[in-house]
């Protein structure tokens, strides 16, 4: 059995030990949605991640790594807040494991949101798009070596659900729609680098998500991303953006998306 698939059947185990299996849906918290998690009603149990196989510790400020399980309406969801980076130096296997894992526990969708920065001019900062497509600048993939199911060569078109994108902009209002670019990071974008993803034809730009939802295709699930603008990208505004700035536009907007989250789980 490949390593993957393997280290997903481990830890699939210990959350199904702890915290129960058969669940429908992953969530996935990105920076700034922490807080989102208040909206989505009781949270049943909870453990932290780094006590499964497979996680690593993550270290980012405002990413304490944890699993909880809720239901939302007759969703049982499993929410998984404290991603891991290919910035913080972990493969790409370590990105994907959470939604392999939710894979093998059952979940047959996963959304994955995120904090990004607005290049559409015509988006603002604290608003949530939904991802129609991405591009993915990581020069990464987590099906890089693995088998799983039959799929050497993963099928990408419609990787983000247009099922799921209807429920999202039905029960969002105001709620923006966009093709993401993920790169690695850390590091901000140049402007000069910002305009040269503008003409590639991204409408944000983010160091997370691509990896996940070829993971989550890659094992069959459906895919839901969605964005909140957290700054306008460089070249856009005076100055650029900063990790504090990103962090208060997320705690303003936590209700807002949390309550989206909440209506998209009910609705799946
Ligand atoms: I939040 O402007 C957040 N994450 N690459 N660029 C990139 N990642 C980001 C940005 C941004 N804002």
């Amino acid at each position: 059995m490949p390593g993957a698939q393997q280290a997903a059947k481990l830890a699939a185990e210990e959350i199904n030990a702890r915290l129960g299996r058969d669940f429908d849906a992953l969530v996935v918290l990105g920076s700034g949605w922490g807080d989102a998690l208040d909206e989505l009603g009781e949270v049943g149990s909870q453990i932290p991640a780094t006590e499964v196989h497979g996680f690593p510790p993550s270290r980012v400020a405002g990413h304490g790594g944890m699993i909880a399980a809720l239901t939302c309406g007759r969703t049982r969801a499993l929410v998984m807040r404290g991603r891991v980076h290919l910035y913080e130096g972990h493969s790409a296997a370590a990105v994907t494991h959470g939604v392999r894992t939710a894979a093998a526990l059952g979940c047959a969708s996963v959304i994955l949101t995120n904090a990004c920065g607005g290049i559409n001019p015509s988006f603002s900062v604290g608003q949530p798009v939904l991802l129609t497509d991405h591009i993915n600048l990581t020069g990464a993939s987590p099906t890089s070596g693995e088998e799983w199911g039959t799929d050497r060569f993963v099928n990408l078109v419609d990787c983000y659900s247009p099922r799921l994108r209807r429920i999202a902009a039905e029960v969002g209002q105001g709620v923006g729609e966009g093709v993401y670019a993920g790169v690695s990071g850390p590091h901000f974008e140049t402007p000069a680098e910002i305009r040269m993803l503008a003409a590639m034809g991204a409408d944000l730009v983010g160091m997370s998500t691509v990896l996940e939802a070829i993971a989550a295709r890659h094992c069959g699930m459906e895919v839901l991303g969605i964005s909140l603008v957290t700054n306008m990208a460089p070249g856009l505004v005076e100055g650029g953006p900063s990790h504090a700035e990103v962090l208060e536009a997320g705690e303003a907007s936590a209700a807002r998306v949390g309550r989206l989250l909440r209506g998209v789980l009910e609705r799946l």
